[in-house]
């Protein structure tokens, strides 16, 4: 390889193998992962800052080295996020909110800061609030938007101004058309019988662009099935703030808060200050995670 100057970038995008990065000045470059990182396994993500050599000319230039991440998400497999929004529609399609709470339970493992936003408000005004209502306490600050007529979205991109934002989400719920409404962008977006009629997301890789403010916005594909990664069940609670305020108040401890008896999370959940759905699908994952656990050598 010749000996050119290097550069610092920022990883747009990676179709195939090969990645699109943006220094400093603007200026883009593409590039492919050089076999040391291949060997090691160290697959660059959108958002990874990197060292990088330019192609000359119509060549290809090379990423030599991933600078060290502030954080990083498996799915969406992004790097080094402010905010992840997670977007849940209030209709079409209907919320799977087992998979918000994935999703969010996935950001505040990583340390990542989340937003949650239902969208489609105009569909189902009652259900967009009855979803917002499920996660008072769950640290996500939720919003009621709808990208189509741009109602909230003044505000939404007044939270987000001068970060690193992704969105996610099921697939449908409107990540795209929300990018575009935010920032005037033209995105590719789909109807859902569509997308039924493909089977096939209308997103198909991450891509993080540029916007006014200094931040940075980045669409990914949505799900239609989301896992968990294993861990110890014990972990699982900290992935709901709601029950911070009563941590320590069980009779057993340590304590699931699931079946327990004197259980004081269990007990605010009968006293209605936490969502009983959102207590409901907690014990769904920790069932889920405690199979896991034990399979785990399997
Ligand atoms: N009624 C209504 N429809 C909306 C709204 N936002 C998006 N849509 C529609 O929902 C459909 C899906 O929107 P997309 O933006 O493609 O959804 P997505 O989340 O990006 O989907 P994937 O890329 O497959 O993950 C499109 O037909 C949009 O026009 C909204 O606020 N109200
Ligand atoms: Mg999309
Ligand atoms: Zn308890």
């Amino acid at each position: 390889m010749s000996q050119t100057t290097t550069r610092i970038g920022t990883i747009l995008q990676g179709i195939g193998g090969f990645y699109t990065a943006r220094d400093e000045s603007g200026a883009l470059y593409t590039l492919r992962a050089q076999g040391k990182l291949r060997r090691e396994r160290l697959k660059p993500k959108v958002g990874d800052e990197v060292e990088l050599s330019p192609g000359e000319g119509e060549e290809h230039g090379w990423i030599l080295r991933i600078l060290p991440r502030r954080n990083e998400l498996v799915r969406p497999p992004v790097a080094n996020i402010d905010v992840i929004v997670v977007v849940a529609a209030a209709a079409t399609p209907q919320a799977d909110l087992m998979m918000v709470d994935r999703l969010l339970l996935n950001a505040r493992r990583a340390g990542i800061a989340a937003q949650l936003v239902v969208n489609k408000s105009d569909l189902d005004g009652a259900r967009a609030n009855e979803i917002a209502a499920q996660y008072r306490g769950a640290d996500v600050d939720p919003m009621l938007v709808c990208a189509e007529t741009g109602e909230g979205m003044d505000a939404l991109r007044a939270r987000l101004r001068g970060k690193t934002h992704a969105l996610a989400g099921q697939s449908g719920a409107g990540k795209s058309t929300m990018i575009n409404a935010l920032y005037g962008l033209d995105l590719e977006t789909g109807d859902l019988s569509h997308k039924i009629e493909r089977g096939k997301n209308t997103t198909r890789h991450c891509q993080l662009i540029p916007v006014e403010g200094g931040g940075m916005v980045l669409d990914t594909p949505g799900f239609s099935l989301l896992e968990t990664d294993v861990f110890d069940p014990v972990e699982l609670k900290d992935g709901w703030p709601e029950f911070a305020p009563y941590e320590g108040k069980c009779f057993f401890q340590p304590c699931y808060h699931a079946t327990e008896p004197r259980c004081a999370v269990r007990e605010a959940v009968a006293a209605g200050e936490i969502d009983p759905r959102r207590h409901e699908r907690y014990v769904a994952l920790l069932d889920e995670m405690r199979q896991r656990w034990r399979d785990r050598y399997d």
